[in-house]
Parts: structure tokens; C-alpha cells; sequence
């Protein structure tokens, strides 16, 4: 084996890049970042689609520790969120740490090592005593399970795969799916497509939205005086976890955040059936809100239809709804999300004796408050399972599992442990608390999501506030939590007796690794 390094982070994306800065802050230099693309950046590198944007507002969707004072709008558009992370890259150095075109196929734990074996396709493994899974839940595209997809002879485009060299000009095209991807798309390409026809499964509940260009005297504020930053950040994180009463739970507030959706609607759309049709038969919240003054526009324009007749099937022309409709079309833009690992995992992996974290995960993913998993040493998730949030910025709950994340691994390395193991009963008692308090959350009233498994199982989302979730990573307790094994103790010597001759304590070597370079990262 390979000296092992001492962190292997899969992923170059906000997460990767994130944890890379913490580690390096705290001191620990020894560590790759592996990135299948050739390009870091991650969801906001795969998606250019026109009009991408990040619906939460940028001064709360960037790092605390990294505060960017020339945001150039209040809600910022995909290349500005690239140029953020990239210019995170170059403040800390890290392309020196990035692997580009390191596809990571599979992980496997030695036991005997302590450490984890990591697969790359078509290249040598690479050993490492920690590793951080930060390949991201939205970075598969998801194509939907429609009957003669394949069949389709027109132009395919997934909103996570655009293709920038396609001339809309002038043509028919097909927006399949309304979710947050999709109202973006959709008043983009009406100003130049010929027609374009969405198909609507389930309405969204559609909220206003407020962008603004953020002015020079702003920008000079932020610049001269951080703590202006602070201030503008602490404003929106409050203002979004007061929005927590009304979408996370079933409360008043729920209607009336329904109300402002439904107002919204009705300045906006004018014909009363289009506007039955555009009104949801869920709870808000249950499904991801969506924001934008820009959707119910573009779906009145005289070259937009709106179809929400179900799809029967696609056929080599174009696409035949239930009613027996079959309209041709030129392209078809699948909008239809990503391939979620509610179940299973991204990639195959094998951690203490063998164990098979996709079989252990097959109806449904859970873990340790989100971060690491029993039976698993050393390994460390961000954005795992339960740590989703309805209703507040993704990176404020993803600094809080890098921040616990790096506390890990700082103990591992300055301890010299062979092993730092979660213990099963805390996981158990932590997931069934945490399933008994999804249980009344808006996200399992009754909605289909890509939150939930077919089985409505929710792997996904945290119930609470993110204030409660940053409590819940700062008060991991690791002395009571975890089983920590020092490096030449007794117990690392029992252990290795019991790999026997061979070197890892799995009844057979690391199973080989599937090739999927689609899943794997
Ligand atoms: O995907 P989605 P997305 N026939 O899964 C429809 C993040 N994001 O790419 O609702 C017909 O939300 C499906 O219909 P239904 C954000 O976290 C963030 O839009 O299942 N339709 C739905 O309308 C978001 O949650 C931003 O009935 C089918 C759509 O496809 C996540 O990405 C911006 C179908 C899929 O919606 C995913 O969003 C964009 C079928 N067979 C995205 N199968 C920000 O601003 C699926 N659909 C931060």
C-alpha cells in the first residue's frame, strides 16, 4: 500500500472546496481533493442553463468565512456563483490540492490500516486515513421513466447538461417538469424559441422575488467595513428561519404563506382556468418552493403553451399526452431534476467486516446527524442523509458539517487513532427521534418530492431550524458518541489479529468496483 495521505476529499465543488479551506485553516495540509470533471465548481459548473440563479440570496449563499463583497445582485446567476468559488480556489491555493479527471469509483475500508482504499477508474488507487464524501445529492442528471424516451430522434437536453452551441431560434421546443430549474428556464426561452409547450405534472407554489443590483456605494460599504457583511448576512439568515414556521411545519403561517402564493398567481395570471391549473393541491413547503416573477409571464406569451394533460408517452417526433394529443417538436429540455441517492449510494462502499453501505442504505439512507456512519470509521459525508434544508441557505448547514467534519479529523490526526467510529445505538437513537419529528413536517403531508424515497421515506431533509442543526453539529459529543481506537493500542491489536493473515477484517478483498462513471465521482 501507498503511504496514505491523510484526507481524501472526492468532490470540487461548494462542499469540497469548503472542507479543503477548513482543513487548511486548522492546520492540516496533508490532504487531495478528486474531481471526475476537468473544471471545479460542481451544481453551478454542470448548470448554465439560461437564467440559472440561486434563489437564496447570495450573502447567504457563500461561506461566513468567506464573505464576497462585489456580489454584482441580491440573488446571484450561476457564473457569478462559479466565479466565487473559483476565486475561493485561488485565494487559498488550493489548485495544488485538485486532481482533476479523478473519477472515484469506490471506497473500501483496511482495517488492518485503518485506512480507506480509494478506487479511481482507470487508474492506481490512492489510500487515505480520512475521507470526506463531498460528491453533492445534484450532480447525476435525472431523465424521468418515460415509455419511448429512447425513441425520440430530436434534440435531448437536460437542464445540468446545456448544450450552449443548440440554436433555439425559430424552433419547437419541449420543456418537460416545473420545478426550481425549470421556471428558470422557461422566460429564457421563450424570448428565442419559435413555441415553446411545457408539460406540467404538479404545480409548484410560486413566491415573489425581489433582485436587485447590488450599487458601487454598496459594494464600497461591504468592502470597507466587513462587519456591513455580517450584518447584511445575519438580516437574511433570521428573516429565512422565520419562514421555517411556515414551511417546515403545518402552522398558520403555512397559509399564510400560501396566501402571498396565491396572490401572487392572481396578479399575475390572468385567465381563471390557467390559473386553476397553476394552483397547487398540496401544503406550501412540501415540495421546494419556488421564486420568481418571471414564470407566470413567460407561460402567457402567445408562442408558450402550458399542457398538463400527463405525458403517455415520447415519441419518435415528439410527445403524446393521455388525452391522445401527439405535438412534434424540435427539442425536448428535460427539467426532471437529478438522479437522488436516497437509497444506495453514490458509489460502492465497503466499510468494517465488509459491510455494504448500499445494501444497508436500500430503503433509505441515515446516518449520524447527518456526517458519518457506524461501522464506517473515518469517512465523512456532507450533505448526507437528513441534513436538507426547506427553508434556508444549503451552505449555512453545509458550514456546519464542515466545521464538525474538520473537529473529526483534527482528533484522528493530533491522537494518532487508528479509528474513530460513531457507535451504533447513538445513531440509532438519534434517527429514530429524528423520523418521529419528520413526521409532522410539511415535506411528509403528502406531496411526491425528491425528498422522499417511493416508500415516503425521508432521507433528506432536516426537521428544524437551521439554528437547530448548527446546534445539533457544535454539541457532537465525540468521548460519548464514538468508539475512538489509538494507533498501537490493545484494541488496534486485537483487531489486526483478527484480519489474520490477510489485510483487511472483510471476509473477502474489497469487491471490485462496478464501472459507472455516470454515478460515480
Ligand atoms: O428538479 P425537481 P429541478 N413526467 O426534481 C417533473 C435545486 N435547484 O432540477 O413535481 C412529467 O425539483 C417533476 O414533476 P413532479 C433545488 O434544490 C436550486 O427543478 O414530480 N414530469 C418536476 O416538476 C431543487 O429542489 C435552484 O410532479 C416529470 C420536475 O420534473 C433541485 O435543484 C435552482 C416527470 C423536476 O423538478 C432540483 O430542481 C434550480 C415525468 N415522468 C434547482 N419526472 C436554486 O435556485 C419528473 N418530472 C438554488
Amino acid at each position: 500500500m501507498n503511504e496514505p495521505v491523510s484526507t481524501v476529499i472526492i468532490g470540487a465543488g461548494f462542499a469540497g472546496i469548503g472542507a479543503a479551506i477548513r482543513l487548511q485553516q486548522s492546520g492540516i495540509d496533508d490532504f487531495v481533493i478528486l474531481e471526475r470533471a476537468d473544471r471545479a465548481g460542481g451544481t453551478w459548473r454542470d448548470n448554465t442553463y439560461p437564467g440559472a440563479a440561486c434563489d437564496i440570496p447570495s450573502r447567504l449563499y457563500s461561506y461566513s468565512f468567506a464573505p464576497n463583497p462585489d456580489w454584482p445582485h441580491t440573488y446571484s446567476g450561476s457564473a457569478d456563483i462559479l466565479a466565487y468559488i473559483e476565486s475561493m480556489i485561488g485565494a487559498h491555493d488550493l489548485h495544488r490540492r485538485i486532481r482533476f479527471g479523478h473519477n472515484v469509483s469506490g471506497l473500501c475500508y483496511d482495517e488492518l490500516a485503518g485506512a480507506w482504499e480509494v478506487s479511481l477508474a482507470d487508474r492506481a488507487p490512492l489510500y487515505a486515513r480520512t475521507v470526506v464524501l463531498a460528491s453533492g445529492p445534484l450532480s447525476t442528471p435525472g431523465f424521468p421513466a418515460i415509455e419511448g424516451i429512447e425513441t425520440y430522434t430530436g434534440k435531448r437536453m437536460h437542464s445540468a447538461e446545456w448544450d450552449h452551441g443548440y440554436d433555439f431560434a425559430g424552433k419547437r421546443i419541449a420543456v418537460i417538469g416545473t420545478g426550481a430549474s425549470a421556471v428558470q428556464i422557461i422566460p429564457e426561452l421563450v424570448r428565442t424559441a419559435g413555441h415553446v409547450t411545457v408539460y406540467q405534472r404538479t404545480p409548484g407554489w410560486v413566491l415573489p422575488r425581489l433582485n436587485r443590483r447590488i450599487s458601487p456605494p454598496m459594494k464600497h460599504l461591504y468592502r470597507a467595513v466587513p462587519g456591513a457583511q455580517s450584518v447584511a448576512r445575519a438580516g437574511w439568515y433570521f428573516g429565512h428561519e422565520s419562514i421555517a414556521l411556515g414551511v417546515v411545519w403545518n402552522t398558520p403561517l403555512t397559509r399564510l404563506v400560501e396566501k402571498v402564493a396565491k396572490a401572487h398567481l392572481r396578479n399575475q395570471v390572468r385567465d381563471p382556468w390557467q390559473r386553476r391549473q397553476l394552483t397547487p393541491d398540496y401544503r406550501a413547503g412540501c415540495k421546494r418552493l419556488l421564486m420568481t416573477n418571471d414564470y407566470y409571464p413567460a407561460l402567457q406569451r402567445d408562442n408558450c403553451r402550458l399542457v398538463t394533460w400527463p405525458i403517455a408517452r415520447i415519441c419518435e417526433n415528439g410527445i403524446r399526452t393521455a388525452e391522445g394529443v401527439e405535438r412534434r417538436f424540435d427539442a425536448i429540455v428535460f427539467a426532471t431534476g437529478f438522479e437522488v441517492s436516497k437509497q444506495g449510494t453514490p458509489i460502492p462502499v465497503t466499510g468494517r467486516r465488509g459491510r455494504n453501505l448500499a445494501a444497508e442504505w436500500s430503503h433509505g439512507a441515515y446516518a449520524y446527524k447527518s456526517f458519518a456512519v457506524s461501522g464506517y470509521p473515518n469517512l465523512y459525508f456532507t450533505f448526507g442523509p437528513n441534513s436538507g434544508p426547506g427553508h434556508n441557505s444549503a451552505l449555512v448547514y453545509m458550514e456546519a458539517q464542515i466545521d464538525a467534519i474538520v473537529t473529526a479529523i483534527s482528533l484522528i490526526l493530533d491522537r494518532d487513532l487508528h479509528s474513530l467510529d460513531v457507535f451504533e445505538p447513538a445513531q440509532r437513537t438519534f434517527n429514530e427521534r429524528l423520523q418521529r419529528r419528520l413526521r409532522d413536517t410539511t415535506w411528509n403531508s403528502g406531496c411526491r418530492s425528491w425528498y422522499l424515497t417511493e416508500d415516503g421515506f425521508n432521507a433528506t431533509m432536516f426537521p428544524g431550524f437551521a439554528s437547530q442543526y448548527i446546534a445539533q453539529m457544535r454539541g457532537i459529543d465525540f468521548t460519548r458518541d464514538f468508539r475512538a481506537i489509538a494507533r498501537g493500542s490493545d484494541e488496534q491489536k486485537s483487531r489486526s489479529r483478527d484480519a489474520g493473515p490477510s489485510r483487511r477484517v472483510v471476509p473477502a478483498p474489497c469487491p471490485p468496483i462496478p464501472r459507472s462513471p455516470a454515478r460515480a465521482r
